[in-house]
């Protein structure tokens, strides 16, 4: 792993060895025996012959005696090692949403196997073969006769030393070849950052393949509204998409010989897209942004700085945000082109701080080389490691580090969605299609929907869901009979009239029994407020695609500080909303901010008890005194208008503030 000072310690292999563990003594030569066996050996039975599967109990036993070095896998075919590497690579494959990356040359220790150019080539080949059983290719990345970068040192010497190694080490990108739309990988990552960052610009560059003139060239395209095209800035939620093949190249108009690329375009050759929400940097589309974030599920959050303006404005709020929500952040610092050097260096080093800060415990990796990139896009998967890149969207300088890390980046969601449970989609927009009627569109939190469906539409504004069907469903614009969890999707729905959607709706399995809720329990921390918080106070409450504003009606404590943790009872002001236990919330009124987990939620009929019992709230009512609504008026006395919030410069996100305890809760 890199470190924040640029080192670079011999990581592990990625692909886990140790399971695998057959005797010593094997020759080199007969991996290619090895490759042969792989190609014949069906993955359904893997061991399909007696000799084998006693072999197996053999290597078994030795096993536990002598465990086999990934060098050993890799060049000494046995049965045994044929189908186990079957089995490590399908796990990896499976684990990795289809895709693995394999550091070759590295044992798991971290000791170096010491692979000479033409082991390389057989442990290739090997490796190649598996792959293929499985629908996989593979792709060598990056080959050198250096473990990392040029900072490495290790027990064999200094970089001089390592630069004049004759061992070679790769980075092998193992992907599926791409099958149908509906199976294809996706990872979602939100594009925030400052007004004029060039977050739409980048997105133009990246998914046009053009490069930008400086002006706003490459942005043009990505506006949705006549007034972003003459301000250029951002006011809504914009979607793009960028492919990628099997073989990790980006899917370009060149590529696929076309003189445009439309999206069914992309996803008949991908088997991965990367889709970016554009979001607005403007602090006063902050209410839009803030739901494009809580509202799409993102993988990660691209966080850009424009180099010669540094972290002004909207940056410490879009980064707080993505430490409430927890989603792993990169940065990219942009303009490289038009910054004075010693700018840049400011702007570096107070983003290092902030990162570094007690409320922040990000560790900032710039990453330079290819080699830095593969080895931290293979350990991005704790929320620590912060990636930045420094790219000019004029010149181009910086984007193919940039793109390679898009190429291998790989979400952590193993587990995170279940396609088998009920069905759970957050609508976050709403169409009218002439021809088709209403869609909408939105993300598979549980289950799956196949065309034909019949789902649960709601709540409306008195808390009812109706059923709807599900007519057809449309994954990045291409028709597809099934759309899975963890999967945007549209749907175009059958007698439903728009007007009687709105976001924040869901859609649900019949089997789920949906209420709406008016009031809801959750576990919060008061992340900053200026004085207090008591009871009857009011903020813009966030939660999935929800969003709404609710009234704290109790509290386990008198009032609440910044930093204080409380069970609080809120009560949505105007209607009521689905809300499932567990989900994290984000409040915020002025400059008070807050996040929080829903904990309880109370049908009508419970709350209905509770006022007959004339207990106020649920959880400890009787110490709880009846406070004034505290929301906080600016200088003149003046009450702030939600969704129109005033931040200076010196508005620290207050979590990364020393006094302050870490977001996580
Ligand atoms: N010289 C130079 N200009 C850039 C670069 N990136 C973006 N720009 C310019 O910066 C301006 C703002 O870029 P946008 O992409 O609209 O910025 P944004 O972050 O999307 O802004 P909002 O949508 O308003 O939040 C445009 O005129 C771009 O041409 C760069 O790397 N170098
Ligand atoms: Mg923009």
């Amino acid at each position: 792993m890199i470190t924040s000072d640029g080192k670079q310690n011999n990581s592990r292999s990625l692909l886990s060895t140790s399971p695998d563990k057959p005797s010593a003594g094997w020759s080199v030569s007969a991996a290619a025996a090895l490759a042969q066996r792989l190609a014949s050996t069906s993955l359904d039975e893997p061991l399909e012959d007696e000799h084998i599967q006693n072999a197996s109990v053999d290597e078994a036993e030795k096993d536990d005696e002598a465990p086999a070095t990934g060098k050993e896998l890799y060049l000494h075919p046995t049965p045994t090692n044929s189908a186990q590497l079957l089995r490590q690579l399908e796990a990896r494959l499976n684990s990795g949403m289809g895709e693995t990356l394999l550091e070759l040359g590295v044992e798991d220790d971290g000791n170096p196997m010491n692979l000479e150019a033409e082991d390389l080539n057989t442990c290739v080949e090997t490796i190649e073969a598996a792959a293929d059983k499985l629908g996989a290719d593979v792709t060598i990345l990056n080959q050198t006769n250096s473990l990392g970068s040029a900072s490495t040192i290790t027990a064999e010497g200094t970089d001089d030393a390592l630069s004049a190694s004759k061992f070679v080490y790769a980075h092998l990108l193992i992907r599926k070849r791409p099958g149908k739309v509906e199976d294809m990988m996706e990872l979602r990552i939100c594009v925030v950052g400052n007004v004029d960052a060039g977050k739409s610009t980048l997105l133009g560059v990246l998914t046009k393949n053009v490069l930008d003139d400086g002006r706003g060239r490459a942005r043009l395209n990505l506006f949705r509204h006549k007034h972003e095209v003459e301000s250029g800035r951002t006011s809504s939620v914009g979607l793009e998409i960028m492919g990628f093949t099997s073989k990790g190249q980006i899917i370009t108009p060149a590529l696929i010989g076309k003189s445009k690329l439309a999206w069914d375009d992309i996803c008949a050759e991908a088997s991965k897209v990367l889709s970016f929400i554009d979001l607005a940097g403007h602090e006063k589309y902050l209410k839009t942004t803030v739901f494009g974030m809580t509202g799409t599920s993102p993988d990660f959050v691209m966080l850009m700085i424009g180099s010669n303006a540094g972290i002004i404005g909207m940056t410490k709020e879009h980064l707080g945000l993505a430490l409430a929500l927890n989603v792993p952040v990169f940065i990219v610092i942009t303009k490289i082109d038009m910054c004075p050097k010693n700018v840049l260096e400011s702007t570096i080093s107070q983003l290092t701080k902030i990162l570094k800060s007690s409320g922040c415990r990000k560790i900032p990796i710039f990453l330079n080389s290819v080699v830095d990139v593969l080895t931290t896009a293979g350990n991005f998967v704790s929320e620590r490691v912060c990636p930045i890149f420094q790219v000019s969207n004029v010149t181009g300088e910086g984007l193919d580090l940039l793109k390679l890390f898009m190429n291998v980046l790989h979400a952590n969601s193993a587990g995170k969605y279940d396609s088998t449970q009920p069905t759970e989609y957050d609508i976050t927009d709403t169409f009218s299609v002439p021809g088709v009627g209403t869609v909408v569109s939105g993300t598979i939190i549980t289950g799956s929907v196949h065309v034909g469906d019949q789902l649960m539409l709601g709540p409306d504004s008195n808390g009812h869901f109706m059923p709807t069907i599900v007519k057809s469903i449309q994954r990045k614009r291409v028709n597809v009979p099934v759309a899975f969890a963890g999967q945007s999707a549209s749907f175009a729905l059958k007698k439903v009239k728009r007007a009687g959607i709105r976001k924040g709706m869901v859609m649900l399995s019949k089997s789920l029994e949906a209420k709406a809720v008016y009031e809801f329990e959750a576990e919060i921390l008061v992340l900053y407020h200026s004085t207090t918080i008591s009871q009857k106070y009011q903020a813009m409450l966030h939660c999935g695609c929800v969003r709404q504003t609710a009234k704290i009606i109790g509290m386990d404590k008198q009032v609440l500080r910044t930093g204080d943790r409380a069970f609080v009872r809120f009560r949505f002001i105007q209607h009521p909303e689905y809300l499932k236990i567990g989900t994290r919330l984000l409040f915020r009124e002025g400059r008070t901010k807050g996040v929080g987990k829903v904990t309880r939620v109370f049908s009508d009929a419970e709350v209905l008890a509770m006022k007959g019992d004339q207990t106020a709230n649920a959880i400890d009512s009787t110490k709880v005194q009846h406070g004034t609504d505290s929301a906080p008026s600016d200088k003149k006395g003046r009450r702030r208008r939600h969704g129109h919030l005033e931040f200076s410069n010196a508005d620290l996100f207050p979590g990364m503030q020393s006094n302050v305890p870490s977001v996580a809760v």
